[in-house]
């Protein structure tokens, strides 16, 4: 059979372009199966991480429930949080509760509806996919509505959020007693006021722990020496940081006798980690005969070292 120059030349270009584009499809292939991979990892880690955390709080539901009657508070987040023993302690605690319980139904939601989907219309013989471009109202809804519900549940985050930062620093209420708090590398001072109620007489007290009476609105007023710090005590859920050059006032009321660790959670230097003190709650007599005592002990110091002082003369 005769076959011209021209077209033998084409046939081989026909035969070129058709290697061609077979090392384009496998070029595709490859990386096609690549993207998978890693998005394969990604969702088996999200997966991983999700169920240890939920198996984690399995388990403290169990103890919960071995130990005593199981309550709903030991359902969410909270649980795991040190008793709180401040008056708005509990609000602070729902809007972390109700973040946790939203996120973590949305993420049960979307994850089903991945897994889902990705059964219902997997690859199948003779079944070609479809581009679908959301450009009619009912393919739209896929979008809008879900981003409307997300919408809503910031919303509902924003009006707990913004009922407890209005208690905690808002409108700060009357005290009762006010406090001096020093923030230095690496230590804890709480200035009590001396007996007319002012700090700058030079007759203040000053101890390493911080004295409160139960059930008492305390102002705690914050100052540093050196560096940012961080007045922060994890059963009051107060954590404020406290800024050289400023005074900035915070309060609480505690709920609870009892001794609680105050913490600097502001990296503040290589001691840091030492930087502790102790916050303790308790009732108004004991207080007071705790004052009565530093006070006079203080007072005697004070009269030994002027004793001891050599005069001139
Ligand atoms: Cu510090």
């Amino acid at each position: 059979m005769f076959v011209s120059a021209h077209s033998r030349k084409l046939k081989r270009r026909v035969f070129g372009q058709k290697i061609f584009r077979c090392q384009r499809n496998q070029r595709e292939r490859a990386l096609w199966k690549q993207s998978y991979r890693s998005e394969r990892g990604c969702w088996l880690l999200s997966w991983f991480l999700f169920g240890a955390c939920f198996a984690l709080h399995l388990t403290r539901i169990a103890s919960a429930t071995h130990s005593r009657k199981l309550e709903v508070q030991n359902l969410v987040i909270s649980a795991w949080f040190p008793a709180n023993v401040s008056t708005y302690g509990g609000q602070i605690d729902h809007v972390i509760d109700l973040i946790f319980m939203i996120v973590a139904i949305w993420f049960v939601l979307a994850q089903g509806t991945i897994i889902y989907f990705a059964i219902r219309y997997r690859r199948k013989p003779g079944v070609k996919a479809q581009y679908v471009q959301g450009d009619n109202l009912k393919q739209g809804a896929w979008i809008l509505v879900p981003a409307l519900l997300v919408l809503v549940c910031d919303l509902s985050i924003d009006a707990a959020g913004g009922r407890a930062w209005e208690t905690v620093k808002g409108s700060l209420p009357p005290p009762d007693m006010a406090i001096q708090v020093t923030g230095k590398q690496f230590a804890w001072l709480f200035t009590y006021p001396a007996a007319d109620g002012r700090f700058d007489t030079g007759k203040n007290l000053t101890e390493n722990s911080l004295h409160v009476p139960v059930g008492r609105v305390v102002h705690v007023v914050l100052q540093s020496d050196d560096v940012i710090h961080d007045f922060f005590v994890p059963e009051l859920r107060l954590k404020q940081d406290i800024v050289p050059g400023r005074k900035i006032t915070a309060w609480f009321e505690v709920t609870k006798a009892g001794t609680y660790e105050i913490a600097c959670s502001q990296l503040c230097g290589p001691a840091h980690f030492g930087m502790k003190a102790q916050l303790v709650a308790e009732s108004p007599a004991d207080y007071q005969a705790w004052l009565k005592s530093e006070r006079s002990a203080a007072d005697k110091k004070t009269a030994n070292l002027t004793i001891a002082t050599p005069t001139n003369g």
